[in-house]
C-alpha cells in the first residue's frame, strides 16, 4: 500500500489530473465527501487529506509514504529529513515582500508580518536588513493597513488579493511551486512501487 498525502485546496485541483495519468483516482469526490482517507481505482494507492502545512509532518514520520507540498512550505518546515525528488510545476505563485502601494522603503529596523517566519528571517538577514518578524497565520495583507507591521512576506499569484488591500508586490523571495515528497525509508522498502510511481510523474510532466 502506498500512501500519499495531499492538502484539499488549490494543490489538490492541480495534482488530481497528473494521479489520474497515474491511474490513480479518488473513489470518492473530495469536495462533498468528509473521508480523510480515500481510496483509489488503485487498490495499492490511497490518499490522506490534511492541512497543506501538516504534508512535509505526515510524510517525515512515515504516516505518509508520498506527499504533495509547495515549496514554500516546505522551505518554512525544512525537508532535509525528506526526499524531494520531483517538481511537479503545479500551484505555481511568488513568494514576495508587499508593501502599501506608494510607502516609502524603510530604512533601518522594519517590522513584517507573515506566516513563512523562518523563510522571512533568512531573507531580510541575507539582505542585511533588520526585521522583526510577527507571526500571523492567516489575513496577512491586513497587518501594514492597521499599523501592525511595515510589509508582509506572502504568497502573490494573480495580485488582485494585495491590490484589493492597497498593497503592492516588492521584492521576489523565490518561485513556487509543487514538489513531490518522499519518505526515506519507505523509498528504500517500497522502491519499486515508488520508482514506477515516479517514472509515471515524470513522463506525465515531460509531455505537458
Ligand atoms: O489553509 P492552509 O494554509 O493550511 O492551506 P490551504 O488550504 O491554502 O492549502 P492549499 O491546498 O490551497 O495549498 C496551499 C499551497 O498552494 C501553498 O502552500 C502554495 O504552495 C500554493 N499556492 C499557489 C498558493 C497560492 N498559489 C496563492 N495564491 N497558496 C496560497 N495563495 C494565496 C495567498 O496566500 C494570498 O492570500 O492566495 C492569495 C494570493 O493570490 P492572488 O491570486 O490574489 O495573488
Ligand atoms: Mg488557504
Amino acid at each position: 500500500m502506498l500512501t500519499i498525502a495531499v492538502s484539499k485546496g488549490r494543490i489538490f485541483e492541480d495534482a488530481l489530473p497528473l494521479l489520474a495519468e497515474a491511474g490513480i483516482k479518488p473513489l470518492d469526490d473530495p469536495k462533498k465527501s468528509r473521508k480523510l482517507i480515500l481510496n483509489t481505482t488503485r487498490e495499492d494507492v490511497r490518499l490522506v487529506i490534511i492541512r497543506a502545512t501538516d504534508v512535509p509532518t505526515f510524510v517525515e514520520y512515515g504516516a505518509a509514504d508520498l506527499g504533495i507540498a509547495g515549496k514554500d512550505v516546505l522551505l518554512e518546515h525544512g525537508a532535509e529529513n525528506l526526499y524531494e525528488p520531483l517538481d511537479l510545476g503545479i500551484a505555481g505563485c511568488r513568494l514576495m515582500t508587499a508593501a502599501p502601494v506608494g510607502a516609502p522603503d524603510i530604512s533601518g529596523r522594519i517590522r513584517v508580518a507573515t506566516k513563512y517566519v523562518k523563510t522571512a528571517q533568512k531573507y531580510f538577514a541575507d539582505q542585511g536588513i533588520q526585521a522583526e518578524i510577527i507571526k500571523l497565520y492567516g489575513s496577512m495583507e491586513l497587518a501594514p493597513l492597521v499599523g501592525l507591521a511595515d510589509c508582509i512576506v506572502d504568497l502573490v499569484d494573480t495580485g488582485n488579493t494585495l491590490k484589493a488591500n492597497g498593497l503592492e508586490a516588492r521584492d521576489l523571495i523565490t518561485n513556487i511551486t509543487s514538489r513531490l515528497v518522499v519518505n526515506k525509508a519507505s523509498m528504500k522498502m517500497k522502491h519499486h512501487a515508488i520508482q514506477t510511481l515516479l517514472g509515471q510523474f515524470e513522463n506525465t510532466l515531460s509531455e505537458r
